[in-house]
């Protein structure tokens, strides 16, 4: 069987003089897009030796749409269609789509999504990152753009951007915003190190996937690219169910990285400083719900109450904040370029 990267004698130069001899792939989960996915598979850059497209058992007509543009094509090693046999979420199917290009040795994977939402001409901006070897992981960041908080949905905007600050605490890539962009590009070796398996099978994805990065140190980069929005796209994804099981997510994945990183793989005092600041945020809040419930059955407040309330809510602030500073510093060299400069 050849390989990917062997489909065309003229693109492979041409690719090769690109990105340094990687090969590329793109990973395009689908479903429900018979309206989009033609114009993503058509739109696809040369210089991609093989995109998979997973159909996550869309009742639609996508998989026909998708089949019919193989065929047409007639470069079966380019396009490649896999079937889920039951809805799984776009994460699992990222997964089907990862342990593909990994089962065919393609160096830099990307993400695209099916709903022509990502512009394929800001690709390359993705790929050359990690194809140079300056990062592991690079994202598209849409919140960077000048005119983003005109070109997003106000709802989306904000959503995301308190998404992406829990985002930072937990995944510990302090520089990186916009953690639900899907667009992304990732080296094989990242890959194949990561839990694959193991990674949230829906929206919350691209949070888990940070988390996972950080606790073995690859190196992450934001790409400011355009948004796209009013393409002919429908979300599937529902706001008001997504934030409450995502800041679940991102709570627990964040006591799980600070488990791994800072007391198995190695050891930090910053986990005390952050229990430390648990703590008495907890019983901050207890004193403060005992303090007003006295005012509102007594009328006073009693003194001692108040000031130990004081007391913890500032101990509280004060070790979480030593806590960041020390999470921050010890992931400062995972900035893009970082390696070179350790
Ligand atoms: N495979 C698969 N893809 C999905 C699923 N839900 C959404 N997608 C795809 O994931 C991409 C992003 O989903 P979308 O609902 O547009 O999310 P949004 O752009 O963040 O609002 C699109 O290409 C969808 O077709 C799913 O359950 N399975
Ligand atoms: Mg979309």
């Amino acid at each position: 069987m050849a390989a990917p990267h062997e489909s065309t004698a003229a693109g492979n130069r041409r690719r090769h003089r690109v990105f340094k001899g990687k090969t590329i792939g793109v990973v395009v989960p689908c479903y429900k897009e018979q309206e989009q996915i033609l114009g993503v598979l058509e739109s696809m850059p040369d210089f991609v030796d093989c995109t998979i497209v997973i159909d996550d058992r869309s009742p639609d007509n996508t998989v026909e749409v998708i089949r019919e543009f193989i065929e047409k094509q007639g470069q079966p090693e380019r396009f490649i269609l896999i079937e889920h046999e039951k809805n799984a979420g776009v994460g699992a199917a990222i997964t089907t789509g990862y342990h593909e290009a990994i089962r065919r040795k393609i160096e830099v994977v990307a993400v695209m999504a099916g709903d022509g939402q990502m512009d394929p001409k800001q690709l390359r901006m993705l790929v050359a990152p990690v194809a140079g070897g300056q990062a592991d992981y690079a994202k598209a960041n849409r919140l960077y753009y000048r005119k983003a908080w005109e070109m997003i949905p106000r709802k989306r905007y904000l959503g995301n951007a308190f998404l992406s600050m829990l985002t930072k605490i937990a995944s510990g890539y302090w520089h990186v915003a916009d953690s639900q962009t899907g667009y992304t590009a990732i080296s094989l070796e990242a890959l194949e190190t990561i839990e694959l398996d193991k990674l949230y099978p829906r929206y919350g994805y691209p949070n888990d996937m940070l988390v996972r990065l950080n606790i073995y140190d690859f190196r992450v980069v934001d790409i400011p690219l355009r948004p796209v929005y009013n393409v002919g796209e429908t979300s599937k994804m529902k706001l008001w169910k997504v934030i409450p099981t995502m800041s679940w997510l991102i709570f627990r994945r964040f006591c799980w990285r600070i488990w791994r990183k800072y007391v198995i793989h190695d050891f930090h005092p910053l986990v005390f400083f952050y229990l430390g600041g648990m703590f008495l945020g907890a019983v901050g809040l207890a004193l403060f719900v005992r303090m007003i419930w006295m005012w509102i059955a007594t009328g006073t407040i009693p003194p001692m109450n108040a000031l130990a309330w004081v007391f913890c809510t500032i101990s509280a602030m004060q070790f979480t904040l030593f806590a960041m500073w020390f999470d921050m510093e010890s992931n400062k060299n995972l900035k893009y370029p970082g390696r070179e400069n350790r």
